[in-house]
C-alpha cells in the first residue's frame, strides 16, 4: 500500500491547502514575466467583488433583493435585482482597481469603457449566471475571462481589445455561490479553487491543482428540449440512457460545470431548433469554461471546432457548447458525426410494479 503521508504528492497537497488566495497569487506572480503585479491585483479585485456579492446573495431574502427589476438586458432577458447588483459590484471593483481598460458584461449592450486607459487588461464577465436559480436558493455563479488589451496603453479601448479568441486569455475563472462560496481560476498553469472563509474574510486554497477524470458517468443537458435537438445529440442522449449514466442538470452553468469537473462528466448546451447557436455566450460563458476545462485536462468544443479557437464576431455571440471529460466528449463527437447508432431493440425486460 502507498504511504500517502510520506509521498511527494501528499506533501505538496498538505503544504498548499490553507494558503490565503492573496498569498497564493503573489507567489504565482513569477509565472508572468511580463506582468508587474497588475494581473494579481485584478484577481484580487474580482475576489473582493465576489465577497460583496456573496453577502448580497445571502441576505437577498430579507433585504428585498429577490425578484425581477422590471427591465430586460441586451439579450431581451428579464433582469433580476441581483443581476443588476452583481453587475454594479464587479464593474465598480474593476474600475476602481484601475488595471482594466474595458469590460464586456452580459448585462451591458456595449463595451464598457472604465476610463482607465492606462489599464493593460480587458475583462469579459457574466456577473451573475444562472438567473432562473437566483430566487430559489440554488447555486449561482460569476464567470470571468481576462485578456491583455491589443490597442496601445493610454488610448481609448476598442472592439479589437474585446473580440479576441479564447486562446488569448491570460486568466479565467468562476465564483460559485453555493453551500459555500468557491473561487476557481486558472492562469494557464493548472486550476486552483479557494473556499471563502466568512470569519477570516478570505478565500483559502481548498482545491489545489484540480484535474477532471478522463471518464465519467454524469451527463448534463436540458432534456426538456430533446425534440428540438438534432439526431446526433439525441443519439448521444440515448447512449447515456443505455449506459445508465446519471443525469444531473441544475441550470446554473457554474454549478453543473464544477460538479462535472470534480467528479467526471459532460455538459452540453447544443444548438436547438429555436436557437441554432445554442444559448451560451462565447466571451463570458464558453471561453472561460473552455480555458479552465482544458487546464484541468478536459475538452471543450462547439461540436465542430475547439471553443478556444473561435474568432469572436460580436460581444454577445452565442455558441453551442460541449465540454467535460475527454472520453465522454469524444464519444459525443462520434454520436453527432453519426458514427454511433444506438441499439433500438435492446432486449431489456421490464418488471411491473
Ligand atoms: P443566464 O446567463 O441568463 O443565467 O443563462 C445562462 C444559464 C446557464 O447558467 C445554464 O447553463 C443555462 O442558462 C440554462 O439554460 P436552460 O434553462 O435553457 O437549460
Ligand atoms: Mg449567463
Amino acid at each position: 500500500m502507498q504511504n500517502y503521508s510520506t509521498s511527494k504528492h501528499a506533501e505538496q497537497f498538505v503544504a498548499s491547502i490553507g494558503i490565503p488566495m492573496d498569498r497564493f497569487i503573489t507567489q504565482r506572480q513569477r509565472e508572468f514575466p511580463y506582468a508587474k503585479g497588475e494581473l494579481s491585483q485584478l484577481l484580487r479585485d474580482l475576489g473582493l467583488a465576489g465577497k460583496v456579492v456573496t453577502l448580497s446573495i445571502a441576505h437577498s431574502g430579507i433585504s428585498g433583493l429577490e425578484g425581477l427589476i422590471g427591465g430586460t438586458n441586451v439579450q431581451g432577458e428579464e433582469q433580476q435585482k441581483l443581476d443588476v447588483v452583481a453587475n454594479i459590484r464587479f464593474i465598480r471593483a474593476l474600475t476602481k482597481g484601475q488595471q482594466v481598460c474595458a469590460v464586456i458584461s452580459e448585462e451591458s449592450d456595449e463595451l464598457i469603457d472604465t476610463n482607465n486607459w492606462h489599464g493593460r487588461y480587458v475583462v469579459a464577465i457574466d456577473p451573475l449566471d444562472g438567473s432562473s436559480n437566483i430566487d430559489v436558493n440554488v447555486s449561482i455563479g460569476t464567470i470571468f475571462s481576462i485578456y491583455r488589451r491589443k490597442t496601445p496603453v493610454g488610448t481609448r479601448p476598442t472592439l479589437e481589445d474585446a473580440l479576441q479568441a479564447g486562446t488569448e486569455q491570460v486568466a479565467a475563472g468562476y465564483i460559485m455561490y453555493g453551500a459555500s462560496t468557491l473561487l476557481v481560476y486558472t492562469t494557464g498553469y493548472g486550476v486552483n479553487g479557494f473556499t471563502y472563509n466568512h470569519t477570516l474574510g478570505e478565500f483559502i486554497l481548498s482545491h489545489p491543482n484540480i484535474t477532471i477524470p478522463e471518464d465519467g458517468e454524469i451527463y448534463s443537458i436540458n432534456e426538456g428540449y430533446a425534440d428540438d435537438f438534432n439526431d446526433g445529440v439525441r443519439n448521444y442522449v440515448r447512449y447515456c440512457h443505455e449506459k445508465r449514466f446519471r443525469g444531473r442538470y441544475i441550470g446554473s452553468l457554474v454549478a453543473d460545470f464544477h460538479r462535472n469537473m470534480i467528479k467526471g462528466g459532460i455538459f452540453i448546451y447544443p444548438s436547438t431548433r429555436q436557437d441554432p447557436n445554442g444559448k451560451l455566450r462565447l466571451l463570458y460563458e464558453c471561453n472561460p469554461m473552455a480555458f479552465i476545462i482544458e487546464q484541468a485536462g478536459g475538452i471543450a468544443s462547439n461540436g465542430i471546432k475547439r471553443i478556444l479557437d473561435i474568432q469572436p464576431r460580436g460581444l454577445h455571440q452565442r455558441e453551442p457548447l460541449v465540454l467535460g471529460s475527454t472520453n465522454m466528449v469524444n464519444q459525443f463527437m462520434d454520436c453527432i458525426h453519426q458514427n454511433y447508432a444506438p441499439e433500438t431493440n435492446s432486449e431489456v425486460e421490464f418488471i411491473d410494479f
